[in-house]
């Protein structure tokens, strides 16, 4: 396998004027006829034909009616071509039923569907799977199954068209015995669309809220980014062996069961939020990614940082700002934090891969969000929209790069947007210093930047940094709005004029830029800007950062659980002010890779065993501290009437479920064996399971979980993953060996996988005990699973990711199971690229 590079861009050979593409489906020999239109590119580097081509077997292939004389290699096939346009006509074989890589035409219990994304189709059939090479597709379906869809319009009998041209990576079949839920959504120049959500029989009532959501989603583009949609038609299609969350295929998005089916009984208020979201994901691709999509897979982040950014502001609008800020930030610190500052850092537009797989990445998208964010701070709203909005119509049906999308914004500003342009190249998580001074009336900042060394970048120009700063006085009171400062210098000073006291600073408000902020901050300044900070974001930060020092002080000196912090606590709790959704992420505190990567900045070694012993005590401690007032809390937080997902109720739900999780501290699990006998909903069945799991005495509804639920794939899911999650230390690698043993455990379902494994890599002191069996575990279950899906095996090998920061007998350890999976022989290119990197 080979390392490709940004660099050796070239545009392609031959362009496409028109696919058309016969699929006589079977199981084990699918045969898929192409005929496709191509003509010389005028701009090709090089004029040799080549095709994509992988786990063919090519029957026949012409030119202009000619045999084509192809030479085949496993990775595609030369011809000779006329030098204009001519005819490819080819027919190859295929097996869907053996696909276990779930990449390309597959089958998933009984139906036929297809991901292509990043470079599936050239195992479908022979083509040019560049992103760049973009055509207009005519499918034909052949088969008994009683359902056939493809992109765009029907045109009855299995066919299908799609008007609008598109890369390969798009193009999407279903064909099975499936049923659907429709409804019409009208645009808003009228164009009245059908919409369908597909499922197996028996699933109907769980497509309801994906509808709502995918209705709400399309009113949101239209209203805020002024984006209709385009087709006349648009489906939905679950699949239950899926790769990843769901698939943007133009007018025919495929998703994961998870992610798109959802009902009161069946899924918890944060399965209905990411639902959601990854509706209002996918459908917004329609324009950032389908319309205009990527020149090569670079420019991945050019399609996902704006989708995701697109996703984060709908979810803000629909569930509240703060809330959704929050939980996005503790998403990026969890997960893109630990990969900027490991052996995996790459920067948001990567420069080399050898699996573009394996950069479907927290930086990619995450990252690549909060830059789009970045901009739109630093240039207003007003000038983000009409960048937007020229983007839209200046590269419409175009294939793109940063350059293009930032080029819009530089046209609309004026603004040079070089040394923005360092946030797509530099990889690593800047870290921002604070000095602060003040004489006769003035304020100043100084903010000092640096970025660490990230593998293959060892030094870091300084980057445009927008900062959001407000000040308040001692009283309480905001005293300065906030102001963002442009940080473009490596030292760079803001002075505030005019002031009669030395003020209290909220930095970074609403987390404006994704730096981790290096300041001398007092505890008593935390828990006052806990009390008194204006900006919601900064506010949660501040009990958070006191949280997060208490948790350091407590592992690193033995120190007992600061009372000023559980007053602060009880300040919250009693707060009538707040919602109880912003309480329960007070609640929440800083993650467990949030504390290590605080130890690690302090010097300090992190063992995990310690830091979930420490949590427990500083639990315990915050459960006695708030005793008193949880009966009240919990009781108050209960929702009467029919379970609804919209969020005031969920809300409710999040902070009585944080109550209920702290008195089950203190009840040996009473109210949660309560809560669970009397649930009515996912929601609140699942986390009284939860506190009772915890806290050990959860044996007898554990079972009964199984034995009610043990014929919902989705429920089981959420089984397997609860006991891997809630065990203690040791006993955490223990279950999930156990569970691999259990019937309903196969390794074929990427989501059952996940739900032990993915459970075991995030539980810290599980995966990480002293004796090393999570490791030797993950290790064997890669190397088996690698040789059926290598997508997810190397996906799940980034648990190992964080070994640089262990003790040396857990580094070796690490290791050593890196270093098996290394040698494992066969081993994909997939994992071996990730192996290689972690290690490197
Ligand atoms: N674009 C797809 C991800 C494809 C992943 C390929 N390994 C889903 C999304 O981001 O919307
Ligand atoms: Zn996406």
């Amino acid at each position: 396998s080979q390392t490709i590079y940004l660099k050796d861009y070239t545009p392609p050979s031959h362009l496409v004027d028109s696919v058309e593409l016969v699929f006589k489906l079977h199981p084990t020999q699918t045969r898929v006829i192409s005929k496709i239109a191509f003509r010389p590119n005028p701009d090709a580097a090089d004029p040799t034909f080549y095709l994509h081509g992988e786990q063919l077997k090519l029957i026949r292939a012409s030119i202009d009616g000619q045999d084509a004389n192809a030479k085949v290699t496993d990775l595609g096939l030369t011809a000779q071509a006329p030098d204009a346009p001519f005819l490819w006509e080819a027919e190859v074989e295929i097996s869907p039923a053996t696909n276990t890589a779930l990449e390309g035409l597959y089958m998933s219990n009984g139906m036929y569907c297809t991901q292509c994304e990043a470079e599936g189709f050239r195992k479908i059939t022979y083509y040019p799977d560049r992103p760049d090479v973009m055509a207009v597709f005519t499918v034909k379906i052949e088969g008994e199954e009683p359902v056939k869809l493809s992109n765009g319009n029907d045109l009855g009998d299995g066919t299908w068209h799609d008007p609008h041209p598109k890369p390969a990576y798009l193009f999407a079949l279903v064909a099975g015995d499936l049923v659907n839920l429709h409804d019409t959504f009208t645009t808003r120049s009228g164009r009245k669309v059908d919409l369908n959500i597909y499922v197996r029989d028996g699933d109907l009532h769980k497509t309801p809220f994906g509808m709502d959501a995918l209705k709400r989603s399309m009113t949101w583009d239209e209203e805020v980014y002024g984006r209709e949609y385009d087709l006349d038609l648009f489906n939905i299609v679950a699949v239950d062996d899926f790769n990843m969350g769901a698939m943007e295929n133009k007018g025919l998005n495929i998703f994961n069961s998870a992610a798109v089916l959802a009902s009161p009984d069946t899924a918890t208020d944060g399965n209905f939020h990411r639902i959601e979201t990854i509706i209002a994901h996918e459908y917004f691709h329609n324009w950032t990614g389908n319309r205009i999509t990527c020149r090569d897979w670079f420019q991945l982040c050019l399609k996902e940082g704006l989708t995701v950014f697109r996703d984060q502001q709908f979810s803000g609008d629909t569930r509240g700002h703060a809330v959704e800020r929050i939980s996005d930030v503790l998403q990026l610190r969890a997960r893109q934090f630990r990969e900027d500052n490991g052996p995996l850092a790459h920067p948001v537009r990567p420069e080399s891969f050898v699996e573009i797989n394996n950069f479907y990445t927290a930086t990619v998208y995450e990252k690549g969000a909060e830059v789009i964010g970045m901009l739109k701070t630093l240039i207003g709203d007003a000038d983000y929209y009409e960048g937007c909005d020229l983007y839209f119509t200046r590269h419409d049906g175009q294939a793109c790069t940063i350059e293009d999308w930032l080029k819009c914004f530089e046209d609309v500003t004026g603004r040079d947007l070089a040394q923005f342009k360092l946030w797509y190249s530099q990889a690593g998580t800047p870290r921002v210093k604070v000095d602060e001074s003040f004489h006769d009336g003035t304020y100043t900042l100084t903010f000092i930047q640096s970025t660490p060394p990230t593998p293959g970048q060892d030094t870091k120009d300084p980057k445009v940094i927008p900062i959001a700063v407000g000040l308040l006085n001692e009283a309480g009171e905001e005293i300065h709005a906030t102001k963002v400062c442009e940080v473009t210098d490596e030292v760079h000073k803001f002075r505030f004029t005019g002031l009669e006291a030395k003020p209290v600073p909220s930095i970074n408000r609403n987390f404006s830029a994704p730096i981790i902020l290096e300041r001398d901050q007092s505890n008593a300044e935390r828990a006052f800007l806990l009390a008194h900070d204006t900006d919601p974001f900064n506010k949660w930060e501040a009990g958070r950062a006191l949280a997060r020092d208490v948790m350091v002080r407590m592992v690193t000196e033995d120190a007992t659980p600061d009372q000023a912090y559980l007053d602060a606590l009880v300040a919250v709790a009693r707060d009538d002010t707040l919602e109880p959704g912003f309480k329960a992420m007070c609640f929440s505190g800083p993650s467990n890779d949030d504390i290590q990567q605080a130890l690690v900045d302090g010097g300090v070694t992190p063992d995990p065993t310690r830091i979930f012993l420490t949590g427990q005590t500083l639990n315990l401690a915050i459960s006695q501290t708030m005793q008193d007032l949880l009966p009240r809390i919990y009781a108050e937080m209960q929702v009467d009437g029919p379970y609804s997902p919209r969020s005031e109720d969920a809300d409710r739900r999040f902070w009585g479920n944080a109550a209920l999780a702290m008195l089950s501290r203190l009840d040996g699990g009473a109210q949660a064996a309560a809560q669970y006998a009397s649930a009515d909903n996912m929601t609140q069945q699942l986390a009284a399971l939860g506190c009772l799991l915890r806290a050990e005495v959860g044996e007898a509804q554990n079972a009964a979980f199984y034995a009610q639920w043990k014929d919902d794939r989705l429920v089981i899911d959420k089984w397997f993953s609860m006991q891997v999650s809630h065990a203690k230390l040791a006993a955490a690698p223990a279950k999930a060996a156990e569970l691999t043993a259990h019937p309903d455990f196969t390794m074929a379902n990427p989501n059952r996988f996940r739900a032990v494994f993915g459970a075991l890599a995030g539980n810290s002191a599980g995966f990480h005990e002293p004796g090393g069996s999570g490791y030797a575990l993950l290790a064997d279950w890669l190397i088996k699973l690698d040789a059926k899906n290598p997508q997810i095996a190397a996906r799940m090998s980034t648990a190992f990711e964080t070994w640089p920061r262990y003790d040396a007998d857990r580094q070796g350890m690490m290791r050593e199971a890196l270093t098996r999976i290394q040698a494992a022989p066969g081993l994909s290119p997939d994992l071996s690229e990730m192996v290689n990197r972690i290690l490197a």
